[in-house]
């Protein structure tokens, strides 16, 4: 099946989760504009982006049961996809509020929608609209998975998962308060335990649906990479590319190029990020570019050519520790239940190069 046919089939699901939400929403008597906002909501925030993680879901299932998926096996693997990408809704449209972003996806920030709409500003309504995308998991997990045998520990895993990526989240945030950056607080090993819980753990663990002592070795360092990947796009991907505007540097986020320009900076760039990084004010954009310029510095820090070096080498530690995946033997095919190395190479192969 071609790429577009397969994310077609599993857009066509969301259709019918969608449906199904309305649905219930309907049955609880809410008001017709009050249904009308949530289906906005779920239009405009849930199926818009790469949809890796919750494609990877069906992906995982198909390699470990090692044949096709019936219908009904494969609406579950594709609900539980969604469920992911619902959590990353969630995390998005809170995540972009407490950034300040602008844009996401090609389109502006869901929590600056009613105001560039003209409906009307309704305060701060997308901390709800946030909310309401991850109550939406736990209804469609009890209405999909309650009688089976693992739905306890679906839920948990999702919880856990929720728990770890706020876990992450505080911590990014603290480290760049408002007004009182000081990046010299900031290192790789900071950023390592930041990105771990806020992008890792829901990034690529969450789609294996086990937490498989393989996964958390393999997953983990992966999910670092990934978000190594988008700190770098962020300042260095346009936003035709990346179908969002970089904030990090104006919002002083512990970021990975700000911790390499730290580790390998002379005095005198270490002075410019002091002065520049993480500032706001009328010159934001001027003192914004100050720093992109000495990233980009070919003679100097040159920040594309230390992240290249990054990838090669996060890629080919990545593709080592896979190698060390046992193939499942006679006994694992009865049990069934043995990651193959398959389902690693096909997260990693989605991620290696990305531009966006
Ligand atoms: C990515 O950070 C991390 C998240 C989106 C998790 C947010 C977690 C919450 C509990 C809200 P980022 O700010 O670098 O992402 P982006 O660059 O896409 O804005
Ligand atoms: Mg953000
Ligand atoms: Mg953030
Ligand atoms: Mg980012």
């Amino acid at each position: 099946m071609s790429k577009a046919d397969k994310r077609n089939k599993f857009l066509a699901v969301f259709e019918r989760i969608r449906e199904e939400l309305i649905v219930h929403m309907k049955s609880e008597n809410m008001p017709e504009d009050a249904v009308t906002w949530f289906n906005e909501n779920l239009i405009y925030n849930v199926p818009g982006g790469k949809l890796n993680r919750g494609i990877s879901v069906v992906d995982s299932v198909a390699i470990l049961l090692n044949r096709p998926l019936t219908d009904d096996e494969y609406f579950k693997a594709a609900l539980l996809g969604w469920c992911i990408e619902l959590l990353q809704a969630f995390f998005l449209v809170s995540d972009d509020m407490m950034d300040g972003s602008i844009s996401r996806r090609g389109q502006p920030c869901w929590y600056r929608v009613p105001d560039v709409k003209g409906l009307g500003k309704v305060h701060n309504i997308a901390i709800n609209d946030a909310f309401i995308l991850e109550g939406a998991i736990y209804h469609l997990l009890k209405s999909h998975f309650r009688r089976e045998s693992y739905y306890v520990d679906l839920l948990e895993l999702f919880q856990e998962v929720t728990y770890k990526t706020e876990m992450g989240q505080l911590v990014d945030l603290i480290t760049a308060p408002e007004d009182n950056i000081d990046i010299r607080k900031y290192n790789i090993d900071k950023h390592t335990f930041i990105v771990r819980y806020k992008t890792a753990y829901y990034s690529f663990y969450l789609s294996t649906l086990e937490p498989y002592k393989e996964a958390d070795r393999i997953l983990i360092p992966m999910g670092e990479f990934f978000q190594v990947q988008d700190d770098y796009l962020d300042y260095h991907g346009t936003e035709e590319e990346i179908g969002k505007i970089g904030t990090d540097i104006i919002d002083g986020k512990c970021s990975w190029c700000v911790c390499t320009a730290l580790a390998y900076g002379s005095d005198a760039q270490k002075q410019l990020l002091f002065e520049h990084y993480g500032k706001k004010g009328a010159d934001q954009a001027i003192w914004e570019q100050a720093v992109k310029d000495m990233y980009n510095d070919e003679q100097g820090l040159n920040i594309p050519k230390r992240y290249q070096e990054y990838s090669e080498k996060a890629v080919s530690e990545i593709n080592a520790m896979i190698d060390q995946v046992p193939e499942p033997g006679a006994q694992d095919k009865i049990k069934g239940d043995r990651l193959r190395r398959d389902v690693f190479r096909a997260f990693l192969s989605k991620i290696t190069d990305r531009k966006a």
